[in-house]
């Protein structure tokens, strides 16, 4: 399928929509023979900060990468979501959701094969190496209750350090919330023989509920879920941070750019004739330059949000099984 694309546009999908590229000048000859992984804790709602990077997979898929996802219940346990019984419930959760999003991919539960002795050992040998100071410093935007960190959250960081060698890849796909811990990996891996990767870091998406929030299944409104209703999606949308001008901290722009335009290359905004008519985009900075400029209104731009989400999550929702 991906192999009918040429070079050019493999790469362009490869690198389309990532802040951070490390090892950007292995991609051409890793995709020859391409693995990539990403990790997801299983807790709580699959939202659209998740869909990032499950379109992130599909873009390196559609280049010929192979995909694997990792569904880490062992470390969802050791950031403290819940107990085992919470975590089982939660991976069989994750597990249909995945499924219903359509992406084709190897599935893997880290308990699966992280408790290996030779994981172990690789993991302890991290462990003698890196200072408790970095282990915190690389959690600060993973744990849960980062100030009173457990050594479980120390011990995290080693085990994703080892998931990227024991799960073969030569690709990494990550929110850059997990930035500084790959980076430990890259710069302690050769104690254990760390593979060269290419990592790449998709954007965070912020908060609905505007400056200083993130998206979160722990904070109410600030996120849509994969399986919320067409109601939930259009309210939770229409009352969304979405300031006139404001390009940062902007969650209708940021779905906009990393989930829509991937998704369907283009944008349809319906409007009044007294506002200039409906318009159609089919670059996004066009329509961020409008929008900064005040030639397209927040609520015209919120209104097709919605209705390109409903677009993409009814099926999602008709999946769901
Ligand atoms: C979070 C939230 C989230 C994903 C992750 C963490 C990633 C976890 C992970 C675990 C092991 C890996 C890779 C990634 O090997 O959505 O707090």
């Amino acid at each position: 399928m991906g192999n009918k694309l040429g070079v050019d546009e493999k790469l362009r999908l490869v690198k389309r929509n990532v802040v951070e590229i490390t090892n950007e000048d292995k991609i051409k000859n890793f995709m020859k023979k391409g693995i990539v992984y990403c990790g997801y804790e299983c807790s709580g709602e699959i939202h659209l900060g998740h869909l990032v990077t499950i379109l992130k997979l599909l873009d390196l898929q559609k280049a010929g990468i192979k995909v694997k996802v990792l569904l880490a219940d062992w470390h969802t346990w050791l950031n403290k979501k819940g107990d085992w019984d919470f975590v089982n419930k939660q991976l069989k959760h994750w597990e249909k959701g995945m499924r219903a999003i359509g992406l084709k991919a190897d599935f893997v539960r880290g308990t699966g094969f992280q408790k290996k002795i030779d994981y172990i050992e690789d993991v302890l040998r991290l462990a003698l190496n890196i200072t408790v100071n970095r282990g915190v410093r690389s959690m600060q935007q993973v744990a849960r209750d980062v100030e009173n960190a457990k050594i479980s959250q120390i011990i995290y960081p080693l085990m994703q350090i080892e998931d990227v060698k024991k799960l073969g890849v030569n690709f990494v796909v990550a929110g850059t919330d997990q930035r500084k811990i790959y980076m430990l990996g890259v710069d302690q891996g050769k104690n254990i023989g760390l593979q060269e990767c290419v990592y790449l870091y998709t954007p965070l998406i912020p908060g609905l509920k505007g400056p200083g929030t993130k998206m979160s299944s722990s904070i109410l409104d600030s996120f849509i879920s994969i399986r919320d209703k067409k109601e939930d999606i259009i309210r939770k949308i229409s009352k969304a941070y979405c300031k006139t001008g404001d390009l940062k901290n902007n969650p209708i722009l940021s779905i906009t750019k990393l989930i829509i335009f991937p998704l369907f290359e283009k944008i349809k905004i319906k409007r009044d004739k007294n506002y200039g008519g409906d318009i159609v985009y089919k670059d996004y900075v066009k329509l961020e330059k409008d929008f900064e400029a005040r030639k397209l209104h927040p609520s015209d731009l919120k209104q097709s949000v919605a209705e390109n989400l409903e677009k993409i999550i009814s099926p999602i929702r008709k999946n769901w099984k």
